[in-house]
C-alpha cells in the first residue's frame, strides 16, 4: 500500500486503529522516520478527517519507554530476557498453578485495544481456550455490556446491535454519549461532528440528554439535563406518552413483535410528571420530545456510556430499543439499522452456535452472573483476595489497564500485589503491568497489518478496508497473536493433555489471523466464494483498494437476519421486565432518604484514549485536564473557587483535585475524567508521571453495579466534596 516518492520518501495509507471511527490516514515516511500524518482524502469512509489522536500512531511508535523485549521484575528493577525464556517461564508457572488449584485458578483480563487488533483478538480467543479457565474478565463490563445483553435478549445475538443511520436520520436523540469528543462508539462514524451538523443542515433535529452540557450538546438543537442514573424513568415516560397518545406505529415489523401489551402495561404509571422530580426534567419538555420523536419522518434514539455504565444500564438500553421499535424506526432508513459487513463475524459466530449466553454460572464470592462466558470485572479483586476453594491465584492481562479503568482500582492493586503469578501482554510498564512478574511486549500498530473485524460491524455505513504494515517488525519482535501462539505451544509442552491432535495442530498453524480474514471475506455474503469468475470480494481485492471500499448505506435486513429461535422480537424479556421492580424500589427509597451528596460522572477529552496516551508531550501539555467540574452553586456552598484544590471522597477512596467551576454541569453533579492517576510508584512512563492527575476509579465502587447485567456503574457515584486549599491567593 505504498507509493514511492523520489528515492527514499514514501506514502503509506492505513486505517487509524485508535478509536472506533476507522479514519483513513496518510503517512509520509523517509526510511524509518515518520514525516507527517494526515487524513486520507480519498478514504471511502472518512474522506480526509482525522482527530489530534492520529499523531499517537507516531508518538507511541517512537516512544522510548515502550518495551521492545520481554522483561522480568527483579529486586533491582526490570530485566530484559529472551522470548523463549519468558514464554517458557509463563507456561511453567501457569501450568503448575492450574495443576495444583484447578484451571480456574488462573484468570484473564482483556482490555480495549485488543478489539482494535483483529489478529490480537483472534489469537487471544485461541489462547483463552487453551488456558481452559472460566475466570474470564474484560473491559466489556466497564463499558458496553448492557448493549450486548439487550441485543441477546431482543435480537438473539449479543453482537446484533442496531446502529443509528446517522447520514439519513431526521431526528437523533443522544442519551449519555458525547460523540463530538469520543468520535462515536457503537456507531463508527468518522467526522461525526460534520455528520451531526449535516443532520441539522438538512432540517433534522439533534437532541442531547446529559447531566453535562457537553461538546455534543453545544451543537444540538436541544439539551436536557438529567440526573445521573435516572434515564430509565425518562425513557419510560417517553414510551408512556407514545403509547397513551396512540403514536405507536411499528411499521413493517408489526407482525413480528410479541409483548407489546405488556409494555403498555408497565409503562402506564410513568407519566412525565411522575418522573419529573427523580429525573430533574421538565414534564412539558419530555412530552413534546416524545411526540416529536414519534412523529418525525425518521428518528433514532442512541444511548452510550452514560446510560450503559450506570445502575440501570440494561434497562436503559432495552427501553431505547423499545422507543425505536414502537415508532417504526428499527431497521428502516434514518432509524436504527444493522450492518452487512464484508467479514460477518456475527453470522459466523451464529453459524457455530455462538450467540451469547447469560447466567450459566456465577462468581464465587458475590454470585454475579456470567455473560458471554465472562464475569463482571467488578468481581475480580474479591475473587483474588477471598481465600478458599476456587480462589484466583494467577492473572494474565492483555491490552488492559484495569487498575485505572475498573472500579475501586486501589483494591484491585492490593489484590494484584498478592498474586502468586501475573503476566501482562503489553508494551508499557504502567499502573497494572507493574504488578506483573513478566511483561511480554507485542509490536505496535505500524509494524502490523490492520483490519476492523468488529468496527465494520458497528458502523453507520458498510465499508471495508485492510491495511498492510508500514514498517517491517524487528527480527526479535512478536505480534500479539504470535505471543499467544507461542504461549499455547508452551502450555501444551508443559501439560501434554493440552497437546492438539496432529490434524488440529496443522489446522491451527495454517489458519493464521490473516488467512482467517481472507476466508471470512471470501465466504461472506459479499464474497467471491470459490467461483473464480465471481466479482465478489476477496482479501486481495480489498488490499488492492488502498483507500477502502464503500459498500453502500445500511439496508433493511429483518426478519431474515434476526437470530432469535422463532424469528420474532419479544419486546418484554422476563429478566428485563423483572428489573423494573428494582428501578421502582430504588426511586421509592431515594425519595424518602433525600440526597445530600453530589453525584459523580465521568468525561472524555479529545486528546485521551482511556489510560494510555499520556506518555507523549502533545497529549499532556497545556492546562491541567484532570479536574473536577462543578456547578457554581455547588462550589459556592463549599467555598470553592475556580482552581482551588478540593478533596473528593466516596465509600472506596479519596482524591485531591483542582476544581473547575462551570455552568455546563447540572447542579448536584460533578465530573472527573478517567484514565489518569500516573503517580503510582514504579511506572516507566517518564512523561505521563509528570502529568499524573488522579484516578477517578479510586472513587468508583465495585459494589455499585447494574445488578441485572453485572456492568459497573461508573456514573452516578455518591461523593462528598470539601475545600482543601486555595491554589491561587485570593484577591
Ligand atoms: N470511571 C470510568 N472508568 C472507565 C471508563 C469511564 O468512562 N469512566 N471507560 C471505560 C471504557 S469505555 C473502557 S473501554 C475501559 C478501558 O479499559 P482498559 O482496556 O483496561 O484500559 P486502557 O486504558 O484502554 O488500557 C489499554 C492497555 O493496552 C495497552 N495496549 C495498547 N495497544 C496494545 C496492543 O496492541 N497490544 C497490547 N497487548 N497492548 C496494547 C496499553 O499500553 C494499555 O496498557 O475503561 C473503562 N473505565
Ligand atoms: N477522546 C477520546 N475518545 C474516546 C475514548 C477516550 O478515552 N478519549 N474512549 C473510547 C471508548 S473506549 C469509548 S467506549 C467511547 C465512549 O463514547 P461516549 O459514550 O460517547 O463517551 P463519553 O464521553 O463517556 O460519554 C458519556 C456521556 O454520558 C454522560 N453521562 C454520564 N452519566 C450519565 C447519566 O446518568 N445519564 C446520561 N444521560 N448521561 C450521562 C456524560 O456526561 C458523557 O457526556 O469513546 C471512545 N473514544
Ligand atoms: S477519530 Fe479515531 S480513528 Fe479517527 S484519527 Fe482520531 S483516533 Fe484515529
Ligand atoms: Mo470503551
Amino acid at each position: 500500500m505504498s507509493t514511492v516518492i523520489g528515492t527514499e520518501e514514501r506514502t503509506h495509507y492505513r486505517t487509524c486503529h485508535l478509536c472506533e471511527a476507522m479514519c483513513g490516514v496518510e503517512i509520509r515516511v523517509r526510511d524509518k522516520e515518520i514525516l507527517s500524518i494526515r487524513g486520507d482524502e480519498r478514504d471511502a469512509f472518512s474522506r480526509g478527517h482525522i482527530c489530534p489522536k492520529a499523531l499517537a500512531l507516531k508518538d507511541v511508535h517512537e516512544d522510548a519507554d515502550r518495551l521492545r523485549r520481554p522483561v522480568r521484575r527483579t529486586a533491582n528493577g526490570w530485566q530484559e530476557i529472551s522470548w523463549s525464556e519468558a514464554v517458557d517461564e509463563v507456561a511453567t508457572r501457569l501450568v503448575d498453578i492450574q495443576q495444583r488449584h484447578g484451571h480456574d485458578a488462573v484468570a484473564s483480563y482483556v482490555g480495549n485495544p485488543q478489539v482494535h487488533s483483529y489478529a490480537g483478538l483472534l489469537g487471544g480467543a485461541k489462547f483463552l481456550r487453551a488456558l481452559r479457565s472460566r475466570n474470564r474478565y474484560s473491559a466489556t463490563s466497564v463499558d458496553q455490556l448492557p448493549h450486548h445483553f439487550v441485543a441477546y435478549f431482543l435480537y438473539g445475538h449479543q453482537l446484533m446491535i442496531p446502529i443509528p443511520d446517522l447520514d439519513r436520520t431526521r431526528f437523533l436523540l443522544v442519551i449519555g454519549g458525547n460523540p463530538v469528543v469520543s468520535n462515536g462508539s457503537l456507531m463508527s462514524a468518522p467526522d461525526v461532528t460534520r455528520r451531526l451538523k449535516d443532520l441539522r443542515a438538512r432540517g433534522g433535529r439533534l437532541v442531547v440528554v446529559d447531566p453535562r452540557r457537553t461538546e455534543t450538546a453545544e451543537i444540538a438543537d436541544t439539551h436536557l439535563f438529567v440526573k445521573p442514573g435516572s434515564d430509565a424513568l425518562l425513557l419510560l415516560a417517553m414510551l408512556q406518552v407514545i403509547l397513551a397518545e396512540g403514536l405507536v406505529a411499528p411499521g413493517a415489523l408489526a407482525d413480528r413483535l410479541d409483548g407489546l401489551d405488556q409494555v403498555r402495561e408497565f409503562c402506564r404509571p410513568y407519566s412525565p410528571e411522575s418522573v419529573a422530580a427523580a429525573t430533574g426534567t421538565d414534564p412539558h419538555q419530555v412530552r413534546e420530545l416524545a411526540r416529536d420523536f414519534a412523529r418525525a419522518e425518521s428518528a433514532v434514539c442512541y444511548g452510550r456510556m452514560g446510560v450503559s455504565t450506570q445502575q440501570f444500564g440494561a434497562l436503559c438500553q432495552w427501553l431505547i430499543q423499545l422507543l425505536n421499535i414502537v415508532t417504526g424506526n428499527l431497521d428502516r432508513p434514518g432509524g436504527a439499522m444493522f450492518t452487512r459487513p464484508a467479514f460477518d463475524i456475527l453470522g459466523l459466530a451464529a453459524g457455530f452456535g455462538q450467540r451469547g449466553s447469560f447466567d450459566k454460572r456465577r462468581t464465587r464470592v458475590r454470585g454475579l452472573p456470567e455473560f458471554g462466558s465472562e464475569f463482571p470485572v467488578s468481581a475480580l479483586a474479591e475473587e483474588i483476595l477471598t481465600p478458599g476453594q476456587g480462589q484466583i491465584r494467577a492473572l494474565v492481562t492483555a491490552a488492559g489497564n484495569p487498575v485505572l479503568s475498573t472500579p475501586n482500582g486501589r483494591r484491585l492493586e492490593e489484590a494484584l500485589s498478592g498474586l502468586e503469578f501475573m503476566v501482562s501482554i503489553d508494551f508499557y510498564v504502567n499502573e497494572t503491568t507493574r504488578h506483573a512478574h513478566l511483561i511480554l511486549p507485542p509490536t505496535y500498530a505500524l509494524e502490523r497489518d490492520h483490519f476492523d473485524l468488529i468496527f465494520h460491524v458497528l458502523a453507520i455505513r458498510n465499508t471495508v478496508r485492510y491495511s498492510t504494515p508500514l514498517f517491517a517488525k524487528a527480527r526479535d519482535a512478536l505480534h500479539d497473536w504470535q505471543i499467544f501462539d507461542r504461549l499455547i505451544a508452551s502450555l501444551a509442552k508443559h501439560d501434554p493433555r493440552r497437546k492438539p491432535t496432529f490434524l488440529k495442530g496443522l489446522m491451527d498453524r495454517w489458519l493464521t489471523p490473516r488467512r482467517s480474514v481472507a476466508l471470512g471475506i471470501r465466504m461472506g455474503s459479499r464474497g467471491a466464494g470459490w467461483n473464480p469468475f465471481s466479482r465478489g470480494l476477496t482479501l486481495s481485492r480489498v488490499i488492492g483498494s488502498e483507500h477502502g471500499i464503500d459498500l453502500g448505506p445500511l439496508e433493511p435486513c429483518l426478519p431474515a437476519r434476526l437470530q432469535t429461535a422463532n424469528r420474532r422480537i419479544n419486546l418484554a424479556p422476563a429478566p428485563l421486565v423483572a428489573d423494573l421492580d428494582r428501578l421502582r424500589h430504588h426511586f421509592d427509597a431515594a425519595a424518602t432518604v433525600g440526597d445530600t451528596d453530589l453525584l459523580l460522572i465521568g468525561r472524555r477529552d479529545p486528546r485521551t484514549n482511556n489510560s494510555w496516551l499520556h506518555n507523549a508531550k502533545r497529549f499532556v501539555k497545556g492546562p491541567e485536564r484532570c479536574t473536577l467540574l462543578m456547578h457554581p452553586a455547588d462550589a459556592a456552598r463549599r467555598q470553592l473557587r475556580n482552581g482551588d484544590l478540593a478533596a473528593v471522597d466516596s465509600r472506596t477512596g479519596k482524591v485531591e483535585i483542582p476544581v473547575e467551576v462551570t455552568e455546563e454541569m447540572m447542579p448536584g453533579v460533578v465530573s472527573i475524567p478517567h484514565g489518569w492517576g500516573h503517580h503510582r510508584p514504579g511506572l516507566q512512563l517518564r512523561i505521563a508521571t509528570r502529568h499524573a492527575g488522579v484516578s477517578v476509579n479510586d472513587l468508583t465502587d465495585e459494589t455499585f453495579i447494574d445488578a441485572l447485567s453485572g456492568n459497573s456503574a461508573l456514573n452516578g457515584v455518591s461523593v462528598r466534596v470539601t475545600a482543601l486549599a486555595a491554589a491561587h491567593p485570593r484577591a
